[in-house]
């Protein structure tokens, strides 16, 4: 069996690190999230804005990729979402099956978990029958892991942090997504507990400043994360593709955060 982990580095993480810009936020937050920078509402942009930058793929819902997806960048096809209008326990189920995803031209797929939510354990049942048509159809599966519900009161706590990690890998991911400590030392944690599983750290909700954003990255690649999986703090700035550039001297040029500010910080 070809290791799909590896798999996954050769295509996501060509210069040994990884940036990806997630765009799956038409679904789970709504239209109100372009709203920053209206030309983000397009897809067509976001595709320009990934190949201008360099970055090394995006994530899509099922319509966006049959619509839009135009091979230029590699995808990540995003199985499951929610909406924001939803008000319960959090739950999130696929609307994209392996072998669609793979026929829309997927080269990963990706599936958000809720550990600790009331529905967790139908998250966890859905993915086992993913994870198997993910080995079947020799597809790296990358998770969301995002603790949420039940007796989680901080998303972002660093323990929480590193449960979502270790879970991703007890329940077969081959990358994962996590959300950010708030500092390497923690989060250097959470990268230790996901074993040999490469961890992108989420980007969130758009920052205050570019610097408070992009000490987050450094501090993340700090810590051993292998990059980024980001769309907020990218496509919501007016001036995405001159910030992406930034950020891309950061994750890949291994530069400091003083450096890429020119002194402005
Ligand atoms: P951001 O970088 O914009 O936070 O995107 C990362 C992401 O995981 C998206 O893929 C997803 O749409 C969104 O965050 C979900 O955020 P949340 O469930 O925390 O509101």
């Amino acid at each position: 069996m070809v290791d799909l982990i590896e798999k996954f580095l050769r295509t996501f993480a060509r210069r040994g690190r990884s940036i990806i810009l997630a765009y799956d936020h038409g679904i789970e937050h709504g239209p109100a999230d372009f709203m920053d920078n209206p030309d983000s509402a397009d897809p067509g942009y976001i595709l320009k804005l990934a190949r201008e930058a360099g970055f090394d793929g995006v994530v899509f819902q099922r319509g966006v990729a049959e619509k839009y997806y135009d091979g230029s960048v590699p995808l990540i096809l995003k199985l499951n979402g929610k909406t924001g209008l939803y008000n319960g326990e959090p739950i999130s189920v696929a609307n994209c099956s392996v072998e669609e995803a793979i026929s829309l031209g997927a080269s990963a797929v990706g599936y958000t978990i809720y550990p600790g939510s009331g529905y967790e354990w139908r998250m966890f049942e859905e993915l086992r029958t993913i994870k198997r048509d993910a080995l079947r159809f020799d597809i790296p599966l990358i998770i969301w892991s995002y603790p949420r519900g039940g007796k989680v009161t901080n998303e972002t706590a660093p323990e929480v942090v590193a449960y979502a990690a270790r879970i991703a890998l007890e329940v077969g991911a081959d990358a994962m997504k996590i959300k950010y400590t708030g500092d390497p030392k923690t989060f250097s944690w959470a990268v230790k507990v996901a074993g040999k599983v490469p961890v992108l750290m989420s980007g969130g909700p758009k920052t205050r400043t570019e610097e408070e954003f992009l000490r987050q990255v450094y501090g993340a690649i700090e810590a051993g994360a292998l990059g980024i999986a980001v769309g907020r703090n990218v496509w919501q700035r007016r001036d995405a593709l001159k910030f992406a550039r930034v950020l891309s001297e950061i994750v890949y040029g291994n530069k400091k955060v003083v450096e890429v500010l020119g002194g402005q910080s």
